[in-house]
């Protein structure tokens, strides 16, 4: 196989990669056992993101170590598979001790709810593999062309319902699982099937899909998954306090590239309204006819929002309903008014407490700390709850984690150890660092263009001034970074986005809506951060002095602000309408 036999294009790279890999193993085990490198094969590397894994290198040292004649500083990152991102105490310290002995030892929270591990070296990597184990932990299908970790809304807030859909997105997230055992038999030490043959793998087939493929459940009226992110989205709808259905989305995704107008950011649509016992079976046939309909010969048009963009929804719909046996209902009404993760202190339904504690970027280490706190002990923290902690963390798509399951005895010691640290820190958040995202980027990600989480604590300070003057501190406004157009802190959801484009250049976006159901526009093709604090300060003054009752910062800019032709895809800067 080495075209598509439909368009007699020639297929990807990764599709012969794939193909000849038995299922997943490639000689990765074979690469494993050579210690004159700490790199693994190209070939190899495509493989090992099935298993969780990126090969990287530390980009703040190329330099220097080109000039001295040396190998790149190679690491991997490892990202969990944790759907949900639901972890026990027990679990948080073995990955809190794994992170010290193997890794960087930062543990970074993702976009995703999920953990990611860094800087862990070659021989590294399966004692941190068998490490996680030992808690049932694995990085299954955490990265590569598959079901990636499925997101569900972790802010166990006032909902019954909340518990009945992580269920329905734990057991989607099983059942998509890919079947072979090349993890088990890599890094686990399994032995080999049936005399190394390949076992089968139903649902996927030997070429798995043609590109990654993103799962969200949402239930209304919060939107923390941006469900109109995803490939495939559920969105709970519920009656009299029970849990009736879902409405089914398809063909979201963010990532695309500057320049190339063939790429770009889509949001979801709906196809219908299904029951509980029909989301495996949807999502079976949605997940079959993107692969077996997606380009296999492009992989920047190998996402289904492309598949759905050109072959449109109504055909789409027609093939899974076909596929399923089910037919879709009307799609029911539902209401997103936030994406925002509580912080601090909630009481829940049954009686529990749950703590919502903001982590800048996600990144858990003890670092000194920005504003006046002498340190920031974020990690030591962490694991002190995690010693004494009976109910469990949650990790959310906004890179915070919330302590759940709290009884009134526990709150109090989780209270002194917040305090004891300096960590009721987000009472003196503004609304906007609260609300901010940012990509990992440099120095691990081998595609950043530009700095991302180490520029955002710049950013806000510089941002934070001008809201704070304006009377906005306590405004939630929506404020993303990433340091590529790949999308990974979904910024084109943003009410203000900034896209890396070269070192201290971004491209500006404006006007998403902050409940994630619009995208912004391009404001300026590149511009420093300085420069984005002057051209956008006026705006800001006006929206605090202009805006209608309830209106967010991207609704105004969408309506005052911008002009009205500008589209996603403006080449060049749209000059903004700063005069009424
Ligand atoms: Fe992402 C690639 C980090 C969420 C779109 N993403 C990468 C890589 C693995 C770089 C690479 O391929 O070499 C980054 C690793 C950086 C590092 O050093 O850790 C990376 N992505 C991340 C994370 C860690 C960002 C974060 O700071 O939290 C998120 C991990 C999620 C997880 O747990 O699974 C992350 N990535 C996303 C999202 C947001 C989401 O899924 O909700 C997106 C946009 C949504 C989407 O997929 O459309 C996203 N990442 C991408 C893309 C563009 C895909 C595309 O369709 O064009 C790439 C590049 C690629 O796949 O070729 C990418
Ligand atoms: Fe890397 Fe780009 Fe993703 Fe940021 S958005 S983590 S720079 S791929």
């Amino acid at each position: 196989m080495s075209s598509d036999p439909a368009s007699n294009k020639a297929l990807s790279a990764n599709e012969v990669i794939k193909e000849k890999s038995h299922l997943l193993r490639g000689t990765i085990a074979q690469e494993l056992a050579d210690n004159s490198t700490g790199a693994i094969s190209e070939d190899n590397a495509q493989l090992t993101k099935f298993h969780g894994l990126y090969l990287q290198d530390d980009r703040d040292q190329r330099i220097a170590l080109k000039k001295a004649g040396k190998e790149k500083a190679y690491s991997f990152m490892l990202r969990v598979r944790l759907p949900g991102g639901r972890a026990t105490p027990q679990q948080w310290l073995v990955l809190d001790q794994l992170a010290e002995q193997l890794a960087s030892p930062s543990l970074r929270i993702t976009t995703r709810q999920t953990f990611q591990f860094h800087g862990v070296l070659k021989g590294n990597v399966k004692p941190l593999v068998k490490g996680m184990h030992q808690v049932l932990l694995d990085s299954i299908a955490a990265c590569g062309d598959v079901n990636r970790n499925v997101m569900a809304p972790p802010n166990p807030e006032r909902s019954p319902l909340l518990q009945q859909v992580y269920d329905q997105a734990k057991a989607w997230s099983e059942f998509a699982l890919p079947k072979t055992h090349a993890y088990h038999e890599i890094w686990l030490d399994d032995e080999l099937v049936a005399g190394g043959e390949p076992e089968s793998e139903p649902m996927y087939g030997k070429t798995y899909l043609p590109r990654k493929f993103k799962t969200g459940f949402a239930l209304p009226p919060s939107n923390d998954v941006d469900v109109f992110s995803q490939d495939l989205g559920f969105i709970a709808i519920a009656e009299n306090d029970k849990l009736v259905g879902y409405n089914v989305t398809v063909g979201g995704g963010l990532g695309m590239s500057h320049g190339n107008e063939e790429t770009f950011p889509r949001l979801a649509d709906l196809l219908g309204f299904i029951t509980p016992d029909q989301v495996n079976t949807i999502g079976e046939a949605v997940l079959v006819t993107q692969r077996d309909y997606g380009d296999r010969t492009n992989r920047k048009h190998a996402r289904l929002k492309y598949t759905i963009e050109d072959r449109g929804i109504a055909w789409f719909k027609g093939e899974v309903e076909k596929r399923s046996g089910i037919t879709f209902g009307p799609a029911r009404p539902f209401n997103f008014t936030t994406i925002e993760d509580p912080h601090g202190w909630h009481k829940c339904a049954d009686g529990t407490w749950f703590y919502g504690l903001h982590i800048l970027s996600g990144r858990i280490r003890d670092v000194p700390a920005i504003n006046d706190q002498p340190i920031w002990p974020m990690k030591t923290a962490l694991r002190e709850i995690a010693g004494i902690h009976t109910g469990d963390f949650r990790l959310t798509p906004s890179q915070n984690v919330s302590i759940a399951g709290v009884t009134d005895e526990k709150k109090v010691e989780i209270d002194a150890i917040l305090a004891k640290h300096g960590l009721h820190l987000e009472n003196n958040h503004s609304r906007l660092r609260l609300n901010a995202l940012s990509c990992v980027a440099l120095p691990t990600c081998g595609l950043a263009l530009a700095e991302s989480e180490r520029s955002l604590p710049y950013i806000l300070e510089k941002f934070e001034e001008v809201f704070d003057a304006a009377g906005l501190w306590d405004n939630a406004i929506s404020l993303r970074v990433t340091g590529c157009p790949n999308g990974c802190a979904r910024p084109y959801l943003a009410e203000i986005g900034f896209v890396g484009k070269a070192p201290n250049k971004y491209a500006l976006y404006l006007g998403a809506k902050y409940n994630g159901t619009r995208l912004n526009r391009l404001v300026s093709p590149s511009i420093t951060i300085d420069d984005a604090v002057k051209l956008l300060t006026p705006v800001i003054k006006r929206f605090a002095v202009e805006r209608a009752e309830g209106e967010g910062f991207g609704d105004f800019c969408d309506r005052v602000i911008l002009p009205k032709d500008a589209t996603f895809h403006s080449v060049g800067t749209n000059p903004l309408v700063l005069a009424p």
